[in-house]
């Protein structure tokens, strides 16, 4: 990218609608707008009604345009916003007349990309700014417009600020004999360090448990063959979408299916059961079964309580336990046949939170309320207040190895190994850091800005 650069770009969605924007920002900006519609000053922050004409002297359309002098604008440069009609005309051939008086062409991101470099916006706020834009639901809008504010920025410098206190002690003690600390100042670096890594530790969790809010819920049943998956899911939906059966391995592939609870979308992915088999297609079903639960928030497990718990509920058992952090619901299907056990016999063997029912798909109306009463009770769970919430991948894996990386200090605290303490501190900073102002920008940099839309 080369900073010295005007760029331009559509930054509204082509199509029919009553105005579009051409943004142009860099050096050229003013001088080009002040060019192509034959005046002699725009005033900063003033809507100026005037027209665009193109090389020939025709007048291209009638506009709007806003100045907005550096560093007071979206990427501190110079920037022109061109309102001119909807459509997918007029603007393109505003788009044209800039091109040719010396703009170039801006990349996905690019505003946004030169907004960060030039400090206007952290990597906080990008990522929100990337979010709102594929947001689909309410919720997820006010959450991340709460960290393009800042917020979660706010948060990140509070954290490297008493870290960089407790680095600070610790540089301190390293000077001094090991019997010449005094007591009071371990205790206290201490119980910082406790602190800040409880802290982590629960917005990690409350954080990781509502992925679903801004990513949208994705819920997978699972459970060996024949428990009656496909029956759950068509009883959910009110009509035969997967085809059920006695046989086992009747459900090969995936299934999805949306459903609105309460206007929350939860798409619906029944699976292949999961057992040991030589089909090698249904093999392949189960991979994907077994991947679609390490994608989702929500996991409804279905027994089949007129058989006995057997190896291969086990297994789903097994397999649940390693799901933390996620919405579960055990529940027992074919309550209509005569029990060979009961959910407290589950209950002892799982080790997430979760939430029981016992259903019969023989009555699906019935099995449906039931059900939807329990994804509305998780749901309402998720409710967010002021507390901060990390809403992408990276955010989450970043305060993860934070969290490690404290875990690792107060180790080695133990035995006032302070050079391996101060070490493990500001990789903790480090990390914590990256949130805002990632420390290996140029990695992270293509992906990031490659994602958003153009002419943001
Ligand atoms: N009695 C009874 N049978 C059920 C119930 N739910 C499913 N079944 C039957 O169990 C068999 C397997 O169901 P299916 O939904 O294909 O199971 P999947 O392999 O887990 O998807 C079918 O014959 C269903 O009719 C139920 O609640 N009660
Ligand atoms: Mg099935």
């Amino acid at each position: 990218m080369n900073e010295n650069n005007t760029i331009v770009a559509i930054s509204t969605p082509i199509g029919i609608g009553a105005t579009a924007i051409v943004r142009m920002s860099g050096k050229k900006a003013l001088q080009i707008a002040l060019e192509i519609t034959k005046k002699t000053n725009f005033s900063p922050r003033y809507a100026t009604l005037c027209c665009v004409y193109n090389n020939k002297d025709e007048i291209l359309d009638e506009v709007i345009v806003i100045y907005f002098k550096n560093p007071a604008s979206y990427t501190r440069e110079d920037v022109c916003e061109i309102q001119c009609h909807g459509g997918i005309i007029a603007a393109k051939m505003i788009l044209q007349v800039c091109l040719e008086k010396g703009a170039t062409l801006a990349a996905p991101g690019e505003f946004s990309k030169r907004a960060f470099l030039n400090g206007r916006i952290d990597f906080s706020q990008i990522n929100a700014l990337s979010k709102i834009i594929q947001s689909t639901s309410e919720k997820a809008s006010k959450i991340l417009a709460k960290q393009l504010k800042g917020e979660l920025g706010k948060f990140v410098d509070n954290l490297r600020e008493d870290l960089l206190r407790v680095l600070a002690y610790s540089e301190v003690m390293i000077d001094y004999g090991e019997e010449d600390i005094p007591a009071d100042i371990i205790s206290n670096i201490d119980s910082q360090i406790q602190k800040i890594q409880n802290l982590l530790k629960s917005v990690y969790e409350f954080s990781k448990m509502r992925q679903g809010i801004i990513d949208g819920h994705h819920m997978s049943i699972i459970g060996k063959p024949n428990v009656g998956k496909s029956s759950v899911l068509n009883a959910i939906l009110l009509y035969d979408r997967a085809i059920t059966s006695p046989i086992a391995g009747t459900t090969r592939d995936t299934i999805e299916e949306n459903i609105n609870i309460e206007g929350n979308i939860i798409r619906i992915i029944d699976t292949a059961g999961i057992r040991k088999t030589q089909d090698e297609i249904e093999s392949l079903g189960i991979t994907k079964s077994i991947n679609s639960i390490f994608q989702s928030d929500i996991i409804l497990a279905v027994f089949d309580s007129s058989r006995i718990l057997d190896n291969e509920d086990m297994e789903i058992i097994r397999l649940l336990n390693t799901q933390e952090n996620k919405h579960c619901i055990i529940t027992l299907n074919k309550s209509d046949l005569p029990p060979m056990f009961e959910l407290k016999d589950i209950e002892e063997l799982i080790q997430i939170p979760y939430e029981g029912i016992k259903i019969s798909t023989k009555t699906p109306e019935k099995c449906a309320l039931a059900l939807k009463e329990i994804f509305a009770k998780i749901l309402a769970k998720d409710e967010i207040g002021d507390e901060i919430l990390l809403t992408s991948e990276f955010q989450l894996q970043a305060i993860k190895k934070a969290i490690c990386s404290l875990e690792n200090a107060s180790d080695v605290f133990k035995n006032l190994e302070l050079e391996l303490f101060s070490y493990n501190i500001t990789e903790a900073i480090t990390n914590i850091c990256n949130i805002t102002q990632p420390y290996e920008i140029s990695e992270m940099f293509d992906k990031m800005f490659g994602e958003f839309c153009l002419g943001k």
